[in-house]
C-alpha cells in the first residue's frame, strides 16, 4: 500500500517525481510543508515556451522580444533575424555562460595557486611530480629551480593566460598534432581565455553576427577555451596544490549525514573553500568545542561538484547531487550549509530557514537572500573555515525534529588521468598501451562518457540505466559531475558492480580491480577526458586523431549552460556528444542540422539528441561500432539488448538508491 501522504499544493509533503532518498525524506513529519524543486516542478503544470526550449526567443535587444517561426515569413525578428541566427545566437550565448563560470573558477584556482605558492595561504604545493610535469608542458624549464620559484613561475604564467589577448593557450599543443592543424586552419585556436567570452557576447549582440556558421564557430573556440583553457587549468593546479586524486573508497546519498556529529554540507564547486573546511575539521579547537556540545565531531559531505572535489582528493562523502540539494536539507539533520559559486537553487534558503539551519554564502559573486555572507579569502582560510565550523557547532544543541535515511552507497572514486595510466600499466610502466590493446583485440568495445547534470525535467534513471547496458556491452564508462553521484548511488562505482559487465571488459577490470564506471572528477575534470583521450590516441593502434577513437560522450539530464560548453568542446576536439532529453537549437532545423552533420564534416564529430536510456545505448555503441569498423576492428560481438526482466534482475543485485526524480524503483 503507498502510505505517501500525497502532494497538496503549497503544503510539500510527498512530490510524485521524486526519487526513492529524497522521497522517504520528504515524506517525513520533519519534512512538512518544505517545497522543493520537485515540488515546483508538479505546481508548474505549464508546457515550457516553445520559443524558449527550442532556442527561437530573441530578446536581445528591446524591439522584441521576438518569437521566430522557422520558414514563416511574418515570424521573423523585427530587424530582420531569422531563425537559424537567433538559435545560433542564443546557442552561443549558453556556451558563453557556461563557459564564464569556468573561467571565473580557473581563475580563482589560478590566483589561490599564486597565493600557495608565494607562501600567503594555508594550502601547499602537493604534487610536485605534476608541478614539474606541468612547467615542462607549457614551456617552463623546472631545471635547478626550487618548488617555490617552480610554483610561481607555472602560476605567473597560467593566470597571465585570462587576459592573454593574442597568440594560443599553452595547453592546446597538448592535442593530437593533426587536431591542432584542424583548429589552426578554421582560425579558432582560442587567443586567451577571457577574450574569446567578451567576443562571443559582442557578436551576439544586436546588429553585430548574423551568419549563424560564424557565430557557431566562435562558440567553438570559446568552449575550446574553456576545455582547454579555463577547465584544464583549474584541474591541473587544484591537483597541483590539494593533490592529484588516486583511488579512495567513500559512501554516497543523503544517508552520509550523521546523528551524533555537526554535520556540514558544502555546496557548489570551487575547491578552495572545501580544502580549508576540511583542513580545519580536525582541528584540536575545533574537536574541543565539538566535545562541548556533546557531538562526536564534524561531519563535513559535499553536494554537486565541491562533493566531487573534496571525494576525489579526500575521499568525503557527498550527501547529494544537483536534484537533492533542497532535499538535504529536508532531514533536518544540517548544521550548516556553505556555499560558494554555481548550481545552488535559492531554494535552497527557505527550506534552511525551516530548520536550526545555517546558511552561509561565502563568495563575493553569489549571495542569497536569507543567508548569512561570510565572505572567503585564502589569504585567511582557515580563520574563516573555522568561523564558519564554530557556527555549526553552535548549532548541534538546536537539532530540532530530523531524519537521517539508511541511503547510502559505497564507492571507489578518484580516477585521475594519471590514475587511469598507473592503474591499467602499473607503476613502473604506466601507459595507455593495455586499454588500446584491449580496445583493439576486443576485450573493450570502446570508451563512453556521461557526464553533466541531473535535471528535475528527467523522469527515470537515464544515468544508471545507460551506464549499466554500456558495460554489459563491454564498454568502459568514464562518469564525472553529478551523473557520476548519480550512477554512484545506484552502486555502479563499486567493484562489486563488475557482475554486471560484459565479459570482456569484466576480464580487463578484475584484472586490475577497477569497478566498472571510472568517476573521474567534477565538471572541470572533464578536462581530464581530453588527456585521457589525446593519449589514447599517442599510445597509437587507434589512429591519429580523436575522431578516430572509439568514444563517445553524452549528457542524459543536461541543466546548466557548463554543460552546453563542455558538449562544444568535446564535439569541437573531435569526439561525438550525445544530449538529452532536448537540445537548445530545436526550433531551427538549419542550426540543428548543422551541428548533428555539418560539424561532423569540420570537426570530425557532431551533435546528437536522445531522450531514453536505450535511445542513448544504441545510438552510442552504434557510433562505437562505426569507429570499430573504420578502424579495422569490426570482429564480429554480440550485442546485449536490454529487457525490462533484465534491468529488474540486474537492480536486484543492487538496492535502487538512484535519485533521477520520478525513477522508478
Ligand atoms: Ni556540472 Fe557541477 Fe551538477 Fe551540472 Fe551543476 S554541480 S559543474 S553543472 S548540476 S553536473
Amino acid at each position: 500500500m503507498d502510505t505517501r501522504k500525497r502532494f497538496k499544493k503549497g503544503n510539500g509533503g510527498c512530490p510524485s517525481i521524486q526519487c526513492e532518498a529524497n522521497r522517504d525524506v520528504l515524506c517525513q513529519s520533519c519534512a512538512e510543508g518544505v517545497i522543493t524543486a520537485a515540488h515546483r516542478v508538479e505546481q508548474r503544470g505549464v508546457e515550457p515556451c516553445l520559443f524558449g526550449k527550442g532556442g527561437t526567443c530573441c530578446r536581445n535587444c528591446n524591439m522584441g522580444p521576438c518569437q521566430i517561426i522557422e520558414g514563416v515569413d511574418s515570424m521573423i525578428g523585427v530587424c530582420g533575424a531569422d531563425a537559424s541566427t537567433v538559435a545560433a545566437r542564443n546557442f552561443a550565448r549558453i556556451v558563453a555562460g557556461g563557459a564564464a563560470a569556468h573561467m571565473d573558477h580557473g581563475r580563482g584556482v589560478a590566483m589561490a595557486f599564486l597565493e600557495t605558492a608565494r607562501g600567503e595561504t594555508p594550502y601547499e604545493i602537493k604534487d610536485e611530480v605534476k608541478l614539474q610535469a606541468t612547467a615542462r608542458r607549457i614551456g617552463i624549464d623546472p631545471e635547478g629551480k626550487d618548488k617555490t620559484d617552480l610554483a610561481i613561475e607555472v602560476g605567473e604564467k597560467m593566470l597571465a593566460e585570462f587576459g592573454q589577448q593574442t597568440g594560443m593557450l599553452e595547453f592546446m599543443k597538448r592535442a593530437p598534432a593533426p587536431r591542432q592543424e584542424i583548429w589552426k586552419e578554421l582560425d579558432i585556436l582560442p587567443r586567451g581565455v577571457d577574450r574569446e567570452v567578451v567576443e562571443l557576447m559582442h557578436r551576439t549582440h544586436m546588429g553585430v553576427d548574423q551568419d549563424y556558421k560564424n557565430i557557431l564557430q566562435h562558440a567553438a573556440r570559446t568552449a575550446l577555451a574553456d576545455g582547454w583553457g579555463a577547465s584544464m587549468i583549474a584541474t591541473e593546479l587544484s591537483d597541483i596544490m590539494f593533490g592529484t586524486p588516486v583511488p579512495v573508497r567513500t559512501k554516497v546519498n543523503i544517508g552520509v549525514l550523521k546523528e551524533d556529529e555537526v554535520n556540514i554540507t558544502v555546496h557548489g564547486h570551487e575547491p578552495v573553500l572545501a580544502e580549508a573546511l576540511a583542513m580545519a575539521a580536525n582541528d584540536p579547537e575545533i574537536v574541543a568545542e565539538c566535545k562541548k556540545v556533546g557531538a562526536k565531531g564534524v561531519n563535513l559531505a559535499g553536494v554537486c561538484c565541491t562533493g566531487n572535489e573534496i571525494l576525489m582528493r579526500r575521499g568525503l562523502p557527498i550527501a547529494g547531487s544537483f536534484v537533492q540539494q533542497e532535499v538535504v536539507l529536508a532531514t533536518g539533520a544540517v548544521e550548516a550549509m556553505v556555499v560558494d559559486v554555481q548550481c545552488i537553487m535559492q531554494g535552497v534558503s527557505p527550506v534552511a530557514s525551516k530548520y536550526h539551519t545555517e546558511l552561509f554564502t561565502t563568495s563575493e559573486k553569489a549571495k542569497i537572500a536569507g543567508a548569512e555572507h561570510i565572505p572567503f579569502n585564502e589569504h585567511k582560510a582557515l580563520d574563516v573555515a573555522k568561523t564558519i565550523i564554530k557556527r555549526a557547532i553552535a548549532k548541534y544543541p538546536e537539532r530540532g525534529k530530523h531524519y537521517i535515511p539508511v541511503h547510502q552507497m559505497d564507492v571507489v572514486a578518484g580516477f585521475s588521468h594519471e590514475t587511469i595510466n598507473y592503474i591499467l600499466g602499473g607503476r613502473f610502466r604506466a601507459s595507455y598501451k593495455p586499454l588500446n590493446d584491449n580496445i583493439i583485440n576486443g576485450r573493450i568495445k570502446g570508451v563512453a562518457a556521461i557526464v553533466g547534470c541531473d535535471n528535475y525535467k528527467v523522469m527515470d534513471e537515464v544515468h544508471v540505466e545507460l551506464a549499466k547496458e554500456l558495460i554489459a556491452n563491454d564498454v568502459l564508462v568514464l562518469v564525472t559531475g553529478c551523473a557520476a553521484t548519480g550512477v554512484g548511488r545506484a552502486g555502479l562505482l563499486s567493484p562489486e558492480a563488475m557482475n554486471m559487465c560484459g565479459d570482456g571488459l569484466k576480464e580487463v577490470l578484475e584484472a586490475v580491480g577497477c569497478p566498472p564506471v571510472l568517476h573521474c572528477g567534477s565538471c572541470v575534470d572533464n578536462s581530464r577526458l581530453l588527456i585521457a583521450a589525446t593519449e589514447m590516441v599517442r599510445t597509437g593502434g587507434l589512429g591519429d586523431d580523436i575522431p578516430s577513437l572509439p568514444l563517445i560522450g553524452c549528457a542524459p539530464q543536461w541543466m546548466s549552460e557548463k554543460a552546453v560548453s563542455i558538449g562544444q568542446y568535446f564535439v569541437s576536439s573531435g569526439a561525438a556528444v550525445i544530449f538529452g532529453p532536448n537540445f537548445p537549437t530545436s526550433g531551427s532545423k538549419v542550426v540543428t542540422d548543422f551541428c548533428f552533420n555539418e560539424m561532423k564534416e569540420i570537426y570530425g564529430a557532431g551533435w546528437d539528441v536522445a531522450v531514453t536510456a536505450n535511445e542513448f545505448a544504441n545510438k552510442m555503441i552504434d557510433k562505437l561500432d562505426e569507429k570499430r569498423k573504420a578502424l579495422g576492428l569490426d570482429k564480429k560481438q554480440e550485442r546485449v539488448l536490454f529487457d525490462m526482466a533484465m534491468r529488474r534482475e540486474l537492480g536486484s543485485g543492487l538496492p535502487g538508491q538512484g535519485c533521477a526524480p520520478g525513477g522508478a524503483h
